[in-house]
């Protein structure tokens, strides 16, 4: 596989330091109830997971799906932060036209899927979207990202055994960031190494991956989606950690979790690491990344405004429209 090349790596900083910047954004906006619901699950600590999943698809021929924690994914496939804020806060310029959310983020025109709430729910979806694509002989794959607390749940073991039966043209990608919820993973699962479950239905192990590690993600996922395009599923466990709790109203770090979350943040940052990665690699790179960071806090600033001006779907025909399929 060819190395990614200096212009690559910065598309990824800008796409990281974006999403960043996006959710500490939802976060202050939640806080002063400018974003309402009853939960918001950001992606902040997961930046490289998404980023290094999304750089190693096929743009127009593969597709994506994620469960609720699905800010990320939406602004790495390159939907515009103005109409993912848009649908952070309800309004009609949204992605699902203000009437989704949060956990209910997706572009059609990006093949991204959603944005889903119910735990696992969505691999079904994702298994059934490999299928029409190994029956319409599409080449597309699809990836599916699963949060480690959602290996436990029945949809998992479902979908990844139909993937290993029919062969499907699937990269499942554990998150795995050590809780579901405010359970730690080694009190939920018998095997708490939560790769080995491929072995159970015919799947590729690839195995752990670095999920702080843009590079080893990426190269990872390539590897992956090469294989699943012609022979079949795989299935690889990201290690990862998550910034503010499951939700951002969880308040539950105690002194123990406090001191792990700052330990992740101050070794681990997966943004920290590949901007000292770049800057030691590439002479004079530092003043683009700064121009970058300004750029990322610039959108936001925008998408912001530009949400909050977007009117409410309050209209009779909007509040009938997509519930059902014509
Ligand atoms: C079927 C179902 N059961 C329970 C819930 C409540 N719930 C929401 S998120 C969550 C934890 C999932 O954790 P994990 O899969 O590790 O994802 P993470 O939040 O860490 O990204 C639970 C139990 C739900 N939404 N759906
Ligand atoms: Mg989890």
């Amino acid at each position: 596989m060819a190395a990614p090349t200096r212009e690559q790596q910065v598309e990824w900083y800008r796409q990281m330091v974006l999403i960043r910047e996006f959710e500490e954004a939802c976060y202050h906006l939640y806080a002063q109830k400018r974003i309402t619901g009853v939960y918001l699950h950001l992606y902040s600590g997961h930046e490289a997971v998404g980023v290094g999943a999304v750089a190693a698809m096929e743009r127009g021929k593969d597709h994506i799906i994620t469960a609720y924690r699905d800010h990320g994914v939406g602004l790495a496939v390159g939907v515009e932060a103005k109409y993912l804020m848009s649908e952070m806060m309800g309004r009609r310029d949204g992605v699902s036209g203000g009437k989704g959310g949060s956990m209910h983020l997706a572009s059609r025109e990006h093949n991204f899927w959603g944005g889903y709430a119910i735990v696992g729910g969505h691999l079904p979806l994702a298994t059934g979207i490999a299928l029409a694509n190994q029956y319409n002989q599409t080449g597309g794959v699809v990836i599916s990202f699963i949060g480690d607390g959602a290996t436990n749940n029945g949809y998992f073991h479902e979908s990844l055994n139909l993937s290993g039966v029919w062969k499907l043209p699937v990269v499942w990608i554990i998150e795995n960031n050590l809780y579901g919820m405010g359970t730690e993973i080694i009190r939920s699962a018998g095997n708490p190494i939560l790769h080995k479950r491929a072995a159970g239905y015919g799947v590729r192990d690839m195995e752990r991956v670095d999920g702080q590690n843009i590079l080893a993600m990426h190269a990872a996922v390539k590897e992956a989606i090469e294989y699943a395009r012609t022979e079949g599923p795989v299935l690889i466990e990201a290690m990862t950690y998550r910034y503010y709790g499951h939700g951002v109203s969880d308040k539950q770090y105690d002194t123990r979790l406090a001191d792990e979350l700052a330990q992740w943040k101050a070794e681990k940052d997966p943004i920290h690491l590949f901007r000292s990665k770049l800057v030691g690699r590439y002479k004079n790179i530092e003043l683009e990344l700064n121009r970058l960071d300004d750029d990322a806090k610039k959108q936001v600033a925008e998408a912001v405004e530009f949400a909050e001006a977007s009117p409410l779907p309050r209209t009779m025909d909007e509040l009938l429209s997509n519930i059902y399929v014509d």
